[in-house]
């Protein structure tokens, strides 16, 4: 199939347009993949985060758990009772306790039980601001150390055989994190507890421990936007890079696809229009002038006794003469005329918008060209060369084929007639 310009330019929008396709698709995979390597980066530093958050709440019950084990494998320890020391009430409703003691020089001491104790330590670190622990349970002795929500839900889940909770809680504008692990009931504890109903191995409470928990959402925040502008940073780089090598990529397809239409149009030797780009052209020019009823005319060239050219200097000569020739065709036609090799050694122009009259000038000056034309061969012999023509203009309801035939029996008759010479149809 014969392709003409608009079909050219079809395939090279097609053509630029896959290009920026796969470019495009290209561009989102790896932008996907860039993304879901930094959304991976932000899950496994925030979880890193998380963890070391849960592992200090774990240390932090541990240590409770021992200094509660401590004092409750001692049954409580007695503390000097100085000015303004609560003396636990609670304690006193249990039999047999003493909760206040006496030594021989009348100093008193308050006995101080694992809760109390607890809840004292807490208070303390409370107050230097770095973490805060309480003892709990469902059915406290001491309403000071009934649950909050956040414990009565472990607690509960406690019950149910869970063995830690955990959560982020936002106060004001703090953020704690809350930990909680159950407590078992262990045989000390039974000598305050077990009129409650406790027995050994019972979940008896839990320990909570709060921690704050603001800096480290803040150092997530922090890590979040950081890989966020990173990735985004990175995303606007590779459409930057991407966008230069789709730019490049098509100039470059333009520039060769540019080639291939000159290839693929041009007679290689003569720089003029093949036989089949020209007659796609005067095809166009056909219908336009048959619609509109203007002028159109072709004019046959012939170059006279070009085989003896060939013969007596040599087929490099012949090939000058048809490109010295070419040469003169191209300037001795209007801009808009369309030339061709149509041929060995024949050229074939049509000339829009030309009546016979006109055509017969055009030809005419070619002939004259051709004519004066003077080469000299590589033995350095002088080439002279003339042309027979043959015009024909177009009539109405004739095809090119017909027009063309006309103009070549015209050119038939120009030869026939003596060569070097203009005939018309
Ligand atoms: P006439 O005046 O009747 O046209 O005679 P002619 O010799 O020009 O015509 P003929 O058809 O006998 O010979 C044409 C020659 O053109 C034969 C062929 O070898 C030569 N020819 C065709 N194409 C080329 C080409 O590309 N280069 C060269 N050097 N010669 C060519
Ligand atoms: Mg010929
Ligand atoms: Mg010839």
């Amino acid at each position: 199939m014969i392709q003409n310009p608009g079909t050219w330019n079809i395939t090279l929008t097609a053509n630029v347009r896959f290009v920026r396709k796969y470019l495009a698709g290209m561009f989102l995979v790896i932008c996907l993949i860039i993304l879901s390597i930094f959304w991976g980066f932000h899950y496994k530093s925030t979880s890193l985060l998380k963890q070391q958050m849960l592992q200090q709440g774990r240390t932090f019950f541990q240590e409770v758990i021992l200094t509660r084990e401590w004092i409750a494998n001692h049954g409580g320890v007695y503390v000097r009772l100085t000015p303004g020391m609560e003396v636990n009430p609670y304690l006193e409703q249990i039999p047999g306790l003493k909760v206040v003691i006496e030594d021989r020089d009348g100093v008193k001491y308050t006995l101080k039980n694992p809760a109390l104790a607890t809840r004292e330590i807490s208070q303390m670190a409370d107050a230097k601001g770095s973490f805060r622990f309480k003892i709990t349970s469902l059915g406290p002795l001491n309403p000071d150390n009934a649950p909050d929500p956040f414990e009565r839900t472990a607690l509960e889940i406690f019950e149910g055989g869970g063995k830690e909770h955990l959560a982020y809680e936002k106060r004001d504008d703090e953020v704690l994190f809350r930990y909680m692990a159950p407590l078992f009931t262990q045989k000390p504890c039974l000598r305050c507890h077990e009129f409650q109903g406790y027995r050994e191995g019972d979940v008896r409470g839990g320990i909570s421990v709060t921690i704050g928990a603001t800096a480290m959402i803040g150092q997530m925040r922090q890590n979040q936007i950081f890989l966020s502008a990173s990735a985004l940073g990175v995303v606007a780089l590779l459409f930057g890079i991407i966008s230069f090598i789709s730019r490049s990529f098509v100039k470059d397809l333009k520039h060769a696809e540019d080639k291939i239409v000159e290839i693929a149009s041009k007679d290689f030797l003569t720089g003029l229009l093949n036989r089949r780009e020209a007659l796609l052209r005067i095809g166009e020019e056909h219908s336009r002038a048959s619609r509109l009823d203007r002028p159109l005319s072709v004019i046959m060239i012939d170059i006279d006794h070009f085989k003896k050219i060939n013969d007596a200097h040599g087929h490099a000569a012949g090939d000058e003469v048809l490109q010295v020739l070419s040469r003169r065709i191209q300037e001795g036609v209007r801009p808009f005329d369309i030339a061709c090799r149509y041929g060995g050694e024949e050229f074939l122009v049509a000339t829009p918008e030309a009546p016979l009259e006109v055509a017969h000038g055009i030809a005419e000056r070619l002939r004259r060209a051709a004519e004066e034309q003077l080469l000299t061969a590589g033995d350095g012999t002088p080439i002279r060369f003339t042309i027979s023509v043959g015009i024909a203009q177009l009539k109405g309801g004739e095809s090119i084929e017909q027009l063309i035939s006309r103009a070549d029996a015209a050119m038939y008759e120009a030869k026939s007639s003596g060569r070097n010479r203009v005939r018309s149809e």
